[in-house]
């Protein structure tokens, strides 16, 4: 299929500081997203079958053939993130690396949104500089 498809989506999470007020302001300013600049993958492959639909009268039918597996480089994309979030940033599309049958290419967006945690709660109690907005 000719065209752009979501082919493999990850869901990551990255350990972060707590959201703090370092100016006493009552907007945090450091901690959370603050804490991430860079994003990257050094495994990068995709794997294409021949879609084979197998009928009941072809019993001799096995089903998908792999085609080939494709290689892409690493990759990395620099975060720009708040306290709160990060704001979605991409890199450009990338060839494989390997030699080809059929063609692809790959290319990474990264987005993200700060979960506050337990241990963050914790440190509210008594700490006038993590009671603060983000
Ligand atoms: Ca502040």
């Amino acid at each position: 299929m000719l065209g752009w498809n979501a082919h493999g989506t990850e869901l990551v999470a990255r350990w972060v500081s707590c959201p703090r007020d370092t100016n006493d302001d009552g907007i945090c300013d450091t901690g959370g997203g603050k804490d991430l600049f860079a994003y990257g993958e050094s495994n990068n492959w995709m794997r294409l079958y021949e879609l084979d639909p197998c009928l009941p009268w072809a019993p001799w039918c096995h089903g998908d053939d792999l085609v080939e597996t494709l290689y892409f480089p690493a990759t990395e994309v620099h975060l720009r993130c708040q306290v709160g979030w990060c704001n979605e940033v991409s890199r450009a599309w990338q060839a494989p690396t390997s030699d080809w049958v059929t063609y692809a290419e790959m290319a990474t967006v990264v987005s993200g949104v700060y979960q506050d945690g337990i241990n963050c709660e914790y440190l509210r109690v008594g700490n006038r500089e993590y009671n603060c907005y983000w």
